[in-house]
């Protein structure tokens, strides 16, 4: 074949696979055969250097290391936007009232159409695509002049080297690259294990990574983008409203966030803000506020710009996610497993919504490096279900000396000594479960929902039963009576009466939700599953070899050396049996592999959305796992049916636009009833 053709038609093909892993997260080929095609093409153009085209894929990585950035100016000027900080619903109502007033609308005019969208909290850039080919990236700078920093952005998988379709011939695609918060966290996690610093926010991190010389170093940061807007346009007949103009856009094979609405009034924003604030933790990345934007651009074009900002469009924030504060004290902290965290003690202050106190300082090393100490302002970060930290300090002289924070070298709670293992950075105690503090996250790990679920047994009452030197293991919980629990400071009959009929239930359970209850180190909820999956006996994990561990899926060499270590310390096996003999039981083989368990939803992704009529979440997930089904966060090609309920949101919209099956509770417990011919 002409060397020429098949290079081209290696370009299409990595851009459209490209496109279905990085935009729709839905890839057609496995990681393999993408890398054939790469080094394939890559190959064609060493022999033919003339066929390297600039939005060749095999271009992303190839940048040099720049002196400094070439100022860009801008043919359309970047804005900024308004940002309207009072956080509460009459910041909307006053964006809607200004409209109006702006536009001369009579009162009784119909309530206008908005483009609802979210603030991401990350980097705007601008993107010119000339003849469909990325030709430039630039920052905003000063909204006039910015800085050319395309070789970083190509490096971007999510931003398409070529446009889809028949692209015109400019078109400069504003939008934000961000970090996802896994991503971000997942960088500090290895930062921490390397002992190297570790970065303040998905944020910062996004921005300096754009901004770097070396385009190598950008292209292992996990960046992510939105497109959100549009600059110079040449030659395309833009549609009428900008949330066509996005679904444009997304046609083009951009990213566009699918968190967004087209909403009528100041009613509309009210219920968009209030609908992305309660999902904000919930996201996979870090947003500021929502942005709302007049629809038809016939009526921006009246309403026209202040200054840099257009009078047509409003950032409404969320309460802030960092914050400053005064560290007050450091204090240690001991886990379920000995780590001993140090904790910053706050003077209070409202963060991401809540009133954070308390912040981790995640070890010695990092508390070092971040070089805080008693008495510093320091910069605290809550942001998603994450804990709150503290993320820095305020530069500046210390009036006074203080001195060092130091580990202490006795656990506070048990005077066991503390140690650091070779090489490791978590300082531990040595106590085990002779500590109470390990007694009692051991045992509230035990009660938590997901573990064996017993209701009522919190913090207060843990330490009471701690303390109070009424429990000592685990199974000593089933030998609490209604005369010991009465004893107790401020525990009346009926609470105690409770307390010990949630004990009753809880001895009925799974073998998944009891294996997660040991606490065993490097197995989560989802391992627990696994396992049970699996193996579907408990003597069959607990006398599992490491190979036999490692033939579970997703189980590695550390978790299996975890799994077998805690197995055979006789005194775990004792815990083991001392609480089978309490009563604690389960259907061995339900659900597992081994068992032939009708599995009516065997290899099938389900997505939950909005508040179902009878079921709650976990009950819907537990459900569809049992069936052999799997719940995902969110929707894509590789889902099979989107179960709605009321309130449902943009998963609904991306369920629809992808042809995706939709379900009621209805619809889902049909779908639960083994098949009449499932011979099971
Ligand atoms: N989603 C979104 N973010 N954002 C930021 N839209 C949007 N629009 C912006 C900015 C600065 O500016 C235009 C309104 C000019």
């Amino acid at each position: 074949m002409d060397p020429a053709l098949r290079a081209a038609d290696l370009r299409a093909l990595l851009h459209q696979h490209a496109h279905r892993y990085y935009v729709l997260d839905d890839p057609q080929i496995p990681d393999a055969e993408y890398d054939r095609l790469f080094q394939e093409l890559q190959a064609l153009e060493d022999a033919h250097p003339a066929l390297r085209t600039a939005d060749s894929p095999t271009q992303r990585v190839l940048g040099r290391v720049l002196d400094g950035f070439v100022p860009v100016r801008h043919q359309v000027p970047m804005l900024s936007i308004r940002t309207e900080t009072d956080t509460t619903a009459a910041g909307a109502e006053a964006f809607d009232a200004r409209v109006r007033r702006e536009l001369e609308l009579p009162t009784d005019a119909p309530a206008l159409a908005y483009a609802c969208e979210l603030k991401f909290d990350g980097l705007a850039i601008g993107l010119r695509y000339e003849q469909g080919v990325l030709v430039q990236a630039a920052t905003r700078g000063d909204g006039e002049t910015g800085e050319d920093v395309t070789q970083n952005i190509r490096t971007i998988g999510q931003i398409p080297l070529r446009l889809q379709g028949k692209a015109p011939p400019v078109l400069e695609v504003r939008g934000e690259v961000y970090m996802r918060r896994d991503h971000f966290e997942h960088l500090n996690e290895r930062q921490r294990e390397k002992g190297e610093k570790t970065y303040i926010n998905p944020r910062n991190t996004a921005a300096g990574a754009v901004r770097q010389l070396d385009p190598a170093i950008t292209a292992e940061r996990p960046l992510s983008f939105f497109a959100y807007g549009l600059g110079d346009v040449q030659g395309w007949a833009r549609p009428a409203t900008h949330s066509a103009t996005l679904d444009a856009l997304a046609d083009f094979g951009l990213p566009v966030c699918a968190d967004r609405a087209v909403v009528e009034g100041a009613a509309g924003l009210v219920d968009f803000h209030r609908r992305m604030g309660d999902k904000r933790d919930a996201l996979p990345f870090d947003i500021d506020g929502v942005v709302y934007k007049v629809d038809r651009i016939e009526l921006q074009q009246r309403l026209g710009f202040v200054t840099r900002e257009p009078r047509w469009a409003v950032a409404h924030k969320y309460p802030a996610q960092e914050q400053l504060t005064l560290l007050r004290g450091i204090e240690v902290q001991v886990g379920r497993t000995g780590k001993i965290t140090p904790v910053a003690k706050l003077e209070p202050v409202f963060v991401g919504g809540t009133t954070v106190s308390n912040a981790t300082l995640h070890n010695l090393f990092e508390l070092r490096r971040k070089g805080v100490r008693v008495g510093d302002q320091v910069i605290v970060r809550r942001a998603g279900d994450v804990i709150p930290e503290v993320v820095g300090r305020v530069p500046g002289a210390r009036p006074v000396y203080v001195p060092n924070f130091r580990m202490p070298t006795v656990c506070p709670v048990c005077g066991s000594q503390v140690l650091r293992e070779k090489g490791g950075i978590d300082h531990r105690c040595t106590g085990g479960l002779f500590c109470a503090a390990q007694r009692k996250q051991a045992l509230l790990h035990f009660a938590g929902r997901r573990a064996m679920d017993i209701e009522g047994l919190g913090d207060k009452l843990v330490d009471q039963l701690v303390d109070g030197g009424l429990i000592r293991t685990l199974p000593e919980l089933y030998t609490l009576g209604l005369a010991k629990l009465a004893a107790l400071d401020r525990m009346a009959d009926k609470s105690a009466a409770n307390l010990l009929a949630a004990l009753d239930k809880s001895r009925q359970t799974t073998l998944a939700r009891f294996l997660y209850s040991l606490g065993i180190r490097q197995v989560g909820e989802a391992t627990a599953k696994d396992l049970a999956r699996h193996f579907g006996a408990l003597d069959r994990v607990m006398d599992a070899s490491l190979d036999q561990l490692q033939q579970v899926v997703d189980v590695g060499p550390v978790v299996a050396q975890s799994i077998r270590h805690f197995f055979e310390q006789p005194h775990n096996r004792e815990v083991v049996e001392q609480l089978r003999a309490a009563g604690v039981h389960w259907d061995e083989h339900e659900g597992s592999d081994i068992a032939n368990t009708p599995q009516p939803l065997a290899g099938q992704t389900l997505v939950l959305t909005g508040t179902l009529p009878t079921l709650t979440r976990d009950q819907a997930k537990a459900l569809i796992e049992s069936a052999g089904g799997k719940v995902a966060g969110s929707v894509s090609k590789k889902t099979q049916h989107v179960v709605a309920g009321a309130e449902a949101g943009s998963k609904l919209d991306r369920a629809r636009e992808l042809g995706v099956n939709v379900l009621d509770e209805a619809g889902l417990l049909a779908l639960l009833q083994p098949a009449p011919d499932d011979t099971h």
